[in-house]
């Protein structure tokens, strides 16, 4: 197989390819409104709002105040007719539009929104998961969420395509707050965390385990984050959350280097990044070695680190380029980065997405900063005698996309 043959094979593998995308912000339909989908819930995106108000001039509280259809005249206005929509999140937009067939040259919002209206939720859902070659979602279901947490007491039939991750940041990040919810819910917890606080928290992380049938326990993590530490965290962790997860089976995730509200007045898009201290998560894997951990950070500088780690811990298993570094040229880097030090045991990307049709632009951005990374990797191997058959190609992908992770929270 010559190079270009090489490069033609990988790319169409990876394409065809169906991923199972391990974290993002979408819900099953019987979810309703939450499940978003469409131009306006495109353009409302919180990492285009942050572009947007580097241009416009109106005060925060202004815009929010205006019906979800305004603020996204706005942010079209703005940042797709004023200016060319270079930056990820507008050629994001851009790429889904084109790839639904949208005439995006027109630039004309309100054909736009009467191509969307015409759509009913499975229909579309099942479109976009079709085109985006996503054949499986993992949701981040918080049993801290008012909405979420009524739908999933209320019952209904699982859609197969959809699973769950139980996000549990109020509880290991704001313990004061959670002792007064989890009392709310029956739970028989005092601040002072007593033997029976610990028993009843327990408690309340089965039911939720059960309840949505958790993949994974999942939790952000600020910059300054530490274990071993003097606070709660820590007591929380070894006593709770991953004796937990060891009787379940499950992996822990950790979101590491997201510093919330930096800038609160831009709420959902006033998130920061800040380096994380990786001995924390070396304590961790160290410390529970019985316990498996995913990982993924959201500073440029902790990449290196992070992959370091995953070569000494086998119970750690990296993922995704989260949010701030999901931007091509950091995904190259952090790609090849991770092929080679740590080969093919990493899940590379995972979309975060939070409206559906993202699924669209982030797996379409991706797939080909892939396949060029491994066609190079392949190429350096042909180069010196050993031979790269299709079966090979099709089993690496196919671990890359989601059959590593898989693998890994079973292992
Ligand atoms: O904590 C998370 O899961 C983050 O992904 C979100 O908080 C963030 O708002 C986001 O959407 C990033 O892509
Ligand atoms: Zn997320």
């Amino acid at each position: 197989m010559n190079r270009s043959q090489l490069s033609a094979q990988v790319a169409r593998c990876v394409n065809r390819t169906p991923v199972y995308d391990i974290h993002t912000h979408l819900y099953e339909p019987a979810f309703g409104p939450l499940l978003l989908w469409g131009i306006d819930d495109l353009l409302v995106y919180h990492y285009l709002i942050a572009e947007a108000f580097r241009h416009i001039q109106l005060p925060y509280d202004e815009f929010w105040a205006l019906p979800k259809s305004r603020q996204a005249e706005l942010v079209w206005n703005t940042l797709f007719l004023e200016h060319s929509p270079i930056s990820e999140a507008c050629r994001g937009v851009v790429t889904t539009l084109n790839r639904l067939g949208l005439d995006v040259k027109k630039r004309d919002l309100i054909a736009l929104r009467k191509w969307f209206a015409r759509w009913k939720t499975e229909d579309y859902l099942t479109h976009c998961l079709e085109i985006a070659g996503v054949e499986k979602v993992c949701m981040t279901n918080s049993p801290f969420d008012d909405q979420e947490r009524a739908v999933w007491q209320e019952g209904f039939t699982r859609d197969e395509r959809f699973t769950s991750g139980l996000r549990i940041d109020p509880l290991l990040l704001d313990w004061p707050e959670t002792v007064g919810r989890l009392r709310e819910w029956g739970y028989q917890v005092t601040t002072n965390f007593s033997a029976k606080t610990i028993g009843e928290v327990r408690r309340f992380l089965e039911d939720w385990t059960r309840t949505i049938r958790a993949q994974y326990l999942m939790v952000s993590l600020p910059p300054d984050f530490e274990y071993p530490s003097r606070d709660l965290s820590t007591s929380l962790l070894t006593k709770v959350i991953l004796p937990h997860c060891q009787d379940y089976g499950l992996p822990f995730a950790v979101m590491m280097g997201v510093s919330r509200g930096v800038n609160p007045a831009l709420r959902l898009a006033g998130d920061g990044v800040g380096p994380s201290r990786m001995e924390a998560l070396q304590n961790l894997c160290s410390d529970f070695s019985r316990n498996r951990f995913l990982a993924t950070t959201l500073s440029r500088e902790t990449q290196h680190s992070l992959c370091v780690l995953a070569r000494k811990f086998r119970n750690l298993h990296v993922f995704g380029c989260w949010w701030f570094t999901n931007v091509p040229s950091l995904i190259n880097e952090i790609t090849r980065m991770r092929l080679e030090l740590i080969g093919l045991s990493v899940t590379p990307q995972h979309s975060d997405a939070r409206v559906l049709d993202q699924l669209i632009y982030k797996w379409d951005h991706f797939r080909p900063i892939l396949a060029q990374a491994l066609t190079d990797k392949y190429a350096n191997l042909v180069e010196n005698g050993w031979s790269v058959t299709s079966m090979d190609i099709e089993r690496d992908v196919r671990d890359l996309l989601g059959g590593a992770f898989v693998r890994f929270c079973r292992s």
